[in-house]
């Protein structure tokens, strides 16, 4: 048996350390607001609580905590994107990530497995070379592997796609990972409000009041709150919250669909990816298929599910891997992507003094969590874009500066 485990069964019973929210009446005022009780809200207020010493802190949180799209995701992190600007931020996430069990001394239950992204025409073979290239001159372990490795790695895979799309190879990343989403919500969000920081849910955000160009406070369901500093990180609500400072962006939201299957025995250790077939499946601890397909043809603000996506997302599944056929599924869901034209985040300050936008994250929002907070928090405690993120402000679509990030996207759009 394991040393580790030994240790756990010689120690005397301990009380869980479990964590609810303290209910608490809101102050009248606070250093700085954030709006959104997700993963990404959370994460900056521990990292500003924790790195740079700031407690007086709001959370405010629509509903409750990780119930947008932290909740909703397919658990997916990895660093294999297509920019040097992308490949970089998200290989910082993937470290953080890596700790944070240790971190919150809470099982965030990470589980890094390798992610296959397929390639079934020559062009998406271009893509897959010129993303280990990138990946690799900035040291991500990712390369471009051929039909054999894939058959050994995952035998159950028809590599022929029913002969109608055939494999050519795939992009194999090692650091491909899953992690259990709703408890980096509730580890960032239990270290934020140890170090002092309030999380308040049930508390909406009605109105941004500003004065000569800055942030003066945010009105809620609950009463006014005075703060200069106001974060926006509310992912598909995002131009909800954007309309009421007048700012624009070029955002638009769209429906992203999942769904899991009933358990079955072990049958696939890795992450596999289909851009062609719109298909993105891992296997969880519990032996469930957890699967995703493409966002929803049509932009609109709301999580309901429908057969379409399902009858869709199986009929593929089903090219690749057959004996899903005989599968159930078991749950289905949808979250809001607030999705950019260059497929890039928009992180960092704004032109409205005191305003800060952490948004555009689309697709990908889960895996960016430690980072995204990492990196807000720094730019709100010192009021200064941080490095990592300098090349994703809002401003970048007025200079033309985007970050072409679509040929990194699970996710067919
Ligand atoms: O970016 O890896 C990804 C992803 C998978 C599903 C949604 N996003």
């Amino acid at each position: 048996m394991p040393l580790r485990l030994l240790k756990y069964a010689w120690k005397k019973p301990e009380e869980e350390p479990r964590f609810f929210p303290d209910e608490k009446p809101l102050k009248k005022a606070y250093d700085v607001v954030i709006i959104g009780g997700g993963g990404h809200g959370m994460a900056c207020a521990y990292y500003l609580a924790k790195e740079h010493g700031i407690t007086n802190v709001a959370v405010l949180e629509q509903g409750y905590i990780g119930g947008g799209n932290t909740g909703r995701n397919t658990t997916i992190v990895r660093s294999n994107y297509l920019t040097a600007e992308g490949v970089k931020f998200y290989d910082q996430s993937v470290k953080l990530f890596e700790d944070l069990s240790d971190e919150f001394d809470l099982n965030i239950f990470y589980s890094t497995r390798g992610h296959f992204t397929l390639a079934h025409t020559d062009s998406a073979m271009r893509t897959m070379r010129w993303r280990a290239e990138v990946n690799k001159h900035y040291g991500i372990d990712s390369e471009v592997v051929d039909v054999e490795t894939i058959k050994k790695d995952i035998p159950y895979m028809d590599v022929q796609c029913n002969g109608q799309h055939p494999v050519m190879g795939a992009l194999y990343h090692a650091p491909g990972s899953v992690a259990r989403h709703d408890a980096v919500a509730w580890g960032y969000a239990r270290g934020a409000q140890m170090r002092g920081v309030e999380i308040h849910q049930k508390t909406q955000v009605t109105e941004i009041k500003t004065q000569d160009g800055k942030v003066k406070g945010v009105q809620t369901n609950r009463g006014f709150i005075e703060a200069s500093k106001v974060i926006s990180m509310v992912a598909g609500s995002t131009p909800r919250i954007t309309k009421m400072v007048d700012m624009q962006t070029p955002i638009e939201v769209f429906p992203l669909q999942a769904c899991v299957t009933e358990p079955v025995k072990p049958f696939m250790n890795t992450i596999v990816v289909s851009g062609s077939l719109h298909v993105y499946v891992s296997q969880s601890s519990r032996g469930e298929l957890v699967m995703g397909a493409s966002v929803d043809p049509a932009e609109l603000h709301s999580t309901r599910s429908t057969l379409d996506f399902v009858e869709g997302l199986t009929d593929q599944m089903m090219d690749l891997f057959p004996f899903t056929s005989r599968l159930k599924i078991m749950r289905q869901w949808a979250g809001m992507s607030d999705i950019t034209p260059d497929f890039a985040p928009i992180m960092g300050k704004t032109d409205l003094e005191g305003f800060y936008l952490d948004a555009g994250w689309g697709t990908w929002g889960f895996k960016a969590t430690p980072v995204s907070g990492k990196t807000m928090a720094y730019t709100v405690a010192n009021d200064r874009d941080h490095d990592l993120i300098k090349p994703f402000s809002l401003s970048r679509f007025e200079e033309f500066a985007l970050v072409g990030e679509k040929g990194a996207a699970s996710v067919g759009h």
